[in-house]
């Protein structure tokens, strides 16, 4: 289908209803994103967390940055919010008394990431104090149930954001499911995960939304009575969608055994 993807349609489709903001460790009022592709940041190594790197703003998604450890290759960017404690203005480690660290997988050799290191943080526009957002708080507890649904980083492509559904949960955890998508992409996550987000979220900060998968029946009858018209389904692109019935085979009503002149022998 070419329709845009619309949630409004969708939970009317699928009779569920979003989670609320107040399950999510998102601002109620999204951050605006004050970065500029280009600047550097103080980030957390993605692969080895206690270690604060310098990191490059590779490109900018809604709230969301693209970021790049400087020393690294091209194939670990990795996304943060504009309000995520992993990240903060290039000078806080060292104020801190802490050394900036190479990425792991620095490109060079060991001893050459001093003058490394000087060299890329030499003439760099730094991102200012100002971009870098408060991260709001965790709510108190899990509010989250099987069901509801919501908006998720898809962590094996994690550009994407995607509609998805609560699919169980335990604790403090919560299994999230992606609509319209086999078992692949699913995974479980904290409740405050900043990973998720309430219905609405990339509308409201520009940024995109993958519609839901086709590989998967949607939890709605497929019977035919009970299913609404194909032009209120479209949005669901359910490979389900029954086709219309074909219309009935042309019969020639000329004389029996005669052969159409076009054909030839
Ligand atoms: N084409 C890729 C990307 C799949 C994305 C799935 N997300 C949206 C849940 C693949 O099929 O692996």
């Amino acid at each position: 289908s070419t329709e845009p993807f619309s949630w409004e349609s969708y939970l009317k489709e699928t009779s569920s209803m979003p989670a609320s903001p107040s399950c999510f460790r998102q601002s109620r009022v999204p951050p605006t994103n004050d970065f500029i592709v280009g600047m550097k940041v103080e980030a957390h190594d993605p692969r080895n967390s206690p270690s604060v790197c310098i990191a490059t703003v590779m490109g900018l998604m809604g709230v969301r940055l693209r970021l790049r450890l400087d020393g690294s290759d091209n194939t670990n960017d990795f996304w943060r919010l504009v309000d995520s404690s992993d990240i903060q203005p290039v000078g806080t480690c060292e104020r801190g008394g802490d050394m900036l660290q190479p990425p792991l997988g620095f490109r060079m050799n060991a001893s050459s990431w001093p003058l490394f290191l000087l060299r890329t943080l030499s003439g760099a526009e730094v991102a200012p104090a100002s971009a870098f957002k408060k991260e709001p708080p965790k709510p108190p507890l899990n509010y989250f149930k099987p069901g509801m649904k919501l908006e998720a980083v898809d962590k094996k492509n994690p550009y994407l954001i995607c509609p998805a559904t609560i699919g169980d949960m335990r604790g403090d955890k919560i299994f999230v499911t992606f609509d319209g998508w086999r078992g692949a992409f699913d995974y479980w996550c904290k409740y405050d995960s900043r990973d998720i987000f309430p219905v609405g979220w990339c509308q409201l900060t520009n940024h995109s939304l993958q519609p839901p998968g086709s590989s998967f029946p949607l939890p709605k009858a497929v019977i035919p009575a009970l299913c609404p018209p194909a032009s209120s389904r479209r949005s669901m692109q359910s490979p389900y969608r029954l086709p219309h019935p074909l219309p009935p085979l042309p019969v020639r009503k000329g004389v029996r055994g005669r052969r159409p002149k076009s054909q030839t022998i």
